[in-house]
């Protein structure tokens, strides 16, 4: 059995948390991150018949049964995972009730899977449904882009909107837009089945005054996504702190990125006013 630690999923775990923890978007116990791994690998690296836990979610993944997750703690911090990963990581799969996690690694303190569980698996599944390499969710709380939560309204068109012109690369990043929920209690199932249904149409959710969903087949799309996003809205923070904006993408200007592209099979057209 090759030792965990070693392996390229922990590795990539504990790369995107650090990462992610040096922008300033995950605070303390800010931010959680699930990623469904291949069976076939994980068993490279763990007996998988060795449940060490059995854990209850509350709410029902039967989609699910059977895939395994690495997925961040509740508690912990991203700062603290590149340096004891086994206790601030899990990794989970779902067992044949689709309530139950088993542990098959990590939390090594007693702990449990991120307080976001059902806004993950709910998400993955509705992410699946559209596309099946779908395998990671990233949550995180990107400064900029709360700061944009606060000065324009929360409506998906117009946040969509806002961030496409601010850089002639979003469109293309993210040609289906974000969508948006308004402030909502976090970590309970409601916000989870609130998330998982805008994720049935967007690979970003953006949360009302929280924080950001992305989604992707691996790290480097739902991180991309949410970078993207950032760097969008800090341009319009910045841009319009400084009082003097005269100049903007026009929606014009948009499609012909579209059409260059050839996006206009993905693009959400009632986003631009054509
Ligand atoms: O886990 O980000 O939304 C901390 C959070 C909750
Ligand atoms: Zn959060």
């Amino acid at each position: 059995m090759k030792n965990i630690l070693n392996a390229p999923f922990v590795e990539e775990m504990k790369k995107i948390t650090a990462n992610m923890y040096r922008q300033g978007w995950d605070e303390r116990n800010g931010g959680n991150i699930s990623y469904m791994l291949d069976e076939k690998e994980v068993g490279e690296y763990l007996d998988l018949n060795n449940v060490i836990r059995e854990i209850p979610t509350g709410f029902d993944a039967s989609a699910l049964i059977g895939k395994i997750f690495i997925v961040t703690g509740t508690g912990k911090y991203f700062k603290n995972i590149e340096f004891d990963p086994e206790n601030n990581l899990g990794i989970i799969r779902i067992a044949k009730d689709g309530t139950t996690a088993e542990l098959l690694w990590g939390y090594s303190d007693g702990g449990k899977f991120t307080s976001e569980l059902p806004a993950h698996l709910m998400s993955h599944i509705a992410r699946l449904e559209v596309n099946p390499e779908n395998r990671v969710i990233i949550h995180s709380h990107p400064v900029y882009t709360l700061a944009m939560n606060h000065v324009i309204e929360l409506d998906e068109k117009i946040f969509t909107h806002t961030l496409w012109e601010m850089c002639t690369e979003c469109i293309i990043v993210f040609p289906d837009g974000i969508g948006v929920l308004p402030w909502m209690v976090c970590g309970n199932n409601e916000i989870g089945i609130a998330t998982a249904e805008k994720m049935k149409n967007f690979r970003l959710v953006n949360w009302g005054i929280h924080g950001i969903y992305g989604a992707g087949k691996d790290i480097d799309e739902a991180f991309g996504l949410i970078e993207t996003v950032e760097k969008a809205a800090q341009l319009y923070m910045i841009a319009t702190a400084s009082g003097k904006r005269i100049n903007t993408i026009t929606d014009r200007n948009l499609w012909e990125v579209v059409e260059a592209f050839g996006l206009e099979d993905v693009v959400r057209k009632d986003f631009l006013d054509l």
